[in-house]
C-alpha cells in the first residue's frame, strides 16, 4: 500500500512532533501536520524539519470542511491531535469531549468517505488500573474501565473507531500505548515538570504517597511501533504499545533527583489527584510477535540522563510555559 502523504493530526504536539521527526529520519513520506495549537501545541517543536518535506495546517480537527479536505489528498492518517492532560480534565472536561470524541468522529466520516487508511493513536487508561500485585497485565481484551474524564474520551474514541471498522469497513487500526517521556514533552507532564521546577530551583511535587505505577517508554519507540502497525499491521486490530517499564512515581522523581545532583528527598507531597488510577502495565507480545517490534530505549536512567539534558539545552523551548502552568496548577489546587 503507497503510503506517500501522511496526514499527521497533533503533530505539534509532544509525540505528534517526535512522530514527524521519526518519519523525517526513517522514510520519505511527505507529511501535513493538521494542528490547532492549543496551549499544548508548539511550531517550534517542528522548527528544524525540512520545509520540502513538512506543510502545517492550523486548524481544527472539528472542522469537517477542512478535515474533508485534507484526508482527500492524503494516502493515511494518523491521529494523535486531543486533550492529553487528566489534570485538566477533572477541571474543564469539556474540551476534551469535543476534541477527542466529536474530532475523531469527524476524522472518521472523512476516511470512510475517500477509503483512506486511519491509525488511532490512544492509551493504557482505556482500561483503568491494575492493583500493585496483580500478575496480570493488559492486553487487548482487556474490558474498558476508564476512570477520569480525559481516559473516559479515549475509550469513546476507540470504540468509534472499531465500530467505523466494522459497520462501515473503514481500514482502521488502534494502539494503545503506556506513559511516553522524552523530548518537547509539555511542562504540565510529570517528568518535565519535575525537570523544569528543578532548573528552576522550585522543589519537585508528588501527589499523594508516590506509590502509583506507571510504564514507561521513549517516545521514540512509540513512534518506532506507530510506524511498524501503519505499514505492517492488520486492519481492524488493536495494538498494545509498552516497553516493560514499570516504575513509582517515587522511583522515577529520585532517579530525576539524583541524575541532577539533588538530595533524592529534596521534594514536597501534595494533594493526591481525584481518582488516581493506581497502575498502569502493557502486555505488548501482540506487537513483538505478529510485527516483530522491539523497543531501543531499555535503560531508563539513560532515557532520563538524555531527556534532562535536552530540557537544560533548551529551555528556550519551555520557558514561556512554565510559569503559565505552574498558575494553572495553583488555581486547580485552590478550587479543589
Ligand atoms: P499533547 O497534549 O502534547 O499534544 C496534543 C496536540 O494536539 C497539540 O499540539 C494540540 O495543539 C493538538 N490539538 C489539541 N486539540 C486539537 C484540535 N481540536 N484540533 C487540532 N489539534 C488539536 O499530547 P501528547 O502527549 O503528544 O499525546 C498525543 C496523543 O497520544 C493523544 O491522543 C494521547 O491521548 C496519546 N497518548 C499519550 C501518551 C503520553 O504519555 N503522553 C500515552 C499514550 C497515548
Ligand atoms: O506534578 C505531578 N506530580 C505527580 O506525582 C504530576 C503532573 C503528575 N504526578 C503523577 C500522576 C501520575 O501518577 O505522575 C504520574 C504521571 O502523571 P502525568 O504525566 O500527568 O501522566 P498520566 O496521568 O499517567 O497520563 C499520561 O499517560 C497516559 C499522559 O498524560 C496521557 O496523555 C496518556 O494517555
Amino acid at each position: 500500500m503507497t503510503m506517500e502523504r501522511i496526514l499527521v493530526t497533533g503533530g505539534a504536539g509532544f509525540i505528534g512532533a517526535n512522530f514527524v521527526h521519526y518519519l523525517i529520519r526513517h522514510s520519505d513520506t511527505k507529511i501535513t501536520v493538521l494542528d490547532s495549537l492549543t496551549y499544548a501545541g508548539n511550531l517550534e517543536s517542528l522548527r528544524d524539519v525540512p520545509e520540502s518535506r513538512l506543510k502545517v495546517v492550523i486548524g481544527d480537527v472539528v472542522d469537517a470542511p477542512l478535515v474533508d479536505e485534507l484526508v482527500g489528498t492524503t494516502d493515511a492518517v494518523v491521529h494523535f491531535a486531543a486533550e492529553s492532560h487528566n489534570d485538566n480534565s477533572l477541571h474543564d472536561p469539556k474540551p476534551f469531549l469535543d476534541t477527542n470524541v466529536v474530532g475523531t468522529y469527524t476524522l472518521l466520516e472523512a476516511v470512510r468517505r475517500h477509503d483512506v487508511r486511519f491509525h488511532h493513536i490512544s492509551t493504557d487508561e482505556v482500561y483503568g488500573d491494575l492493583e500493585l500485585d496483580d500478575p496480570n497485565r493488559f492486553t487487548d481484551t482487556t474490558p474498558y474501565n476508564p476512570s477520569s474524564p480525559y481516559s473516559a474520551t479515549k475509550a469513546a474514541s476507540d470504540l468509534l473507531v472499531r465500530a467505523w471498522v466494522r459497520s462501515f469497513g473503514v481500514r482502521a487500526t488502534i494502539s494503545n500505548c503506556s506513559n511516553n517521556y522524552g523530548p518537547y514533552q509539555h511542562v504540565e507532564k510529570f517528568i518535565p515538570r519535575q525537570i523544569t521546577n528543578i532548573l528552576q530551583g522550585t522543589r519537585p511535587k508528588l501527589y499523594g504517597t508516590g506509590h502509583n505505577v506507571r510504564d514507561w517508554i521513549h517516545v521514540d519507540d512509540h513512534s518506532s511501533a506507530v510506524w511498524e502497525i501503519m505499514r505492517r499491521g492488520t486492519v481492524g486490530k488493536t495494538y498494545l504499545i509498552g516497553a516493560d517499564g514499570e516504575k513509582n512515581n517515587r522511583e522515577v522523581l529520585e532517579m530525576i533527583l539524583g541524575l541532577m545532583g539533588q538530595a533524592t528527598d529534596a521534594f514536597d507531597t501534595v494533594t493526591d489527584r481525584a481518582g488516581h488510577d493506581l497502575r498502569y502495565a502493557i502486555d505488548a507480545s501482540v506487537l513483538r510477535e505478529e510485527l516483530g517490534w522491539r523497543p531501543e530505549h531499555r535503560d531508563m536512567e539513560a532515557g532520563l540522563t538524555e531527556t534532562i539534558s535536552w530540557y537544560r539545552e533548551n529551555a528556550w523551548w519551555w520557558e514561556d510555559s512554565k510559569s503559565g502552568t505552574e498558575g494553572r496548577y495553583l488555581m486547580q489546587e485552590v478550587a479543589q
